[in-house]
């Protein structure tokens, strides 16, 4: 693969493949198409998982363009969680900004269905109004929960700067549209996206790590020839 990878993503894999978070096997994705591997987020589930889970997300985005000008500055107010997944990841993201980079931002997430007691209303945490938003989301393949946000982001008057991703499978969307979801969002919402490991990354690691076996990599290899960007 012609895409190098970074320290931290190359533990970051590792780390993923010995909770079985990433699986290698064969899957069957929401889209239908048949994967050689599959990421579930879901099995980050102990203290230390999330821990090291937040601390790679604060290292993509600190080494991204998310950085604004200045030492430990940032480009977004808020850190947006949607229901349910995005709401465990944007706290630990929050709060390994502000652990690993001293970087504090607020932390805001959204309900699936409405309360009709206490705190009420859709949404939780800080006000977004006229706030700069990041999205914490933990994979894109077809980008449609990334909508969805950017729509109930703009709704109640916040700005959605970025996304910010474990894992981008950059995959076409179509034989009629090559280019992936990541790309279509940042194209149509002017979106930044940035991801903590895509699938070119992936195909590196399995490169440099014999141990997988040659027939993984070959069917990585495979994979992204078909459905690659
Ligand atoms: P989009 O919302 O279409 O971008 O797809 C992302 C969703 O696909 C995730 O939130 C999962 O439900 C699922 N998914 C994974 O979690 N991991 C994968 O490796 C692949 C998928 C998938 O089905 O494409």
């Amino acid at each position: 693969s012609d895409e190098d990878i970074k320290l931290y993503q190359r533990e970051f894999l590792e780390f993923s493949l010995s909770l079985g978070v990433l699986k290698f096997g064969s899957f069957v994705l929401k889209s239908g198409r048949i994967s050689p591997y599959f990421f579930n987020a879901g099995l980050f589930a102990s203290g230390a998982a999330l821990s090291k889970l937040g601390k790679a997300y604060a290292s993509t985005i600190m080494s991204s363009e998310l950085l604004a000008a200045g030492p430990n500055q940032v480009n977004f107010d808020v850190i947006f969680g949607p229901a349910y997944k995005g709401i465990s990841l944007g706290a630990v993201v929050g709060s390994a900004l502000y652990n690993d980079f001293e970087v504090d931002v607020g932390f805001a997430y959204d309900r699936k269905e409405a309360k009709d007691h206490g705190e009420g209303g859709k949404l939780v945490g800080t006000s977004l109004e006229g706030k700069r938003v990041l999205i914490v989301d933990d994979v894109i393949t077809a980008g449609t929960a990334i909508r969805e946000s950017h729509t109930l982001l703009n709704d109640v008057g916040a700005l959605p700067v970025g996304v910010v991703i474990a894992l981008d499978r950059a995959e076409i969307r179509s034989m009629e549209d090559k280019i992936s979801a990541v790309q279509a969002v940042a194209r149509d919402l002017s979106l930044l996206v940035v991801s903590i490991v895509s699938l070119p990354q992936l195909q590196t690691f399995l490169e440099r790590s014999p141990d997988y076996g040659d027939e993984t990599l070959e069917k990585v290899i495979k994979y992204r020839n078909e459905y690659g960007v």
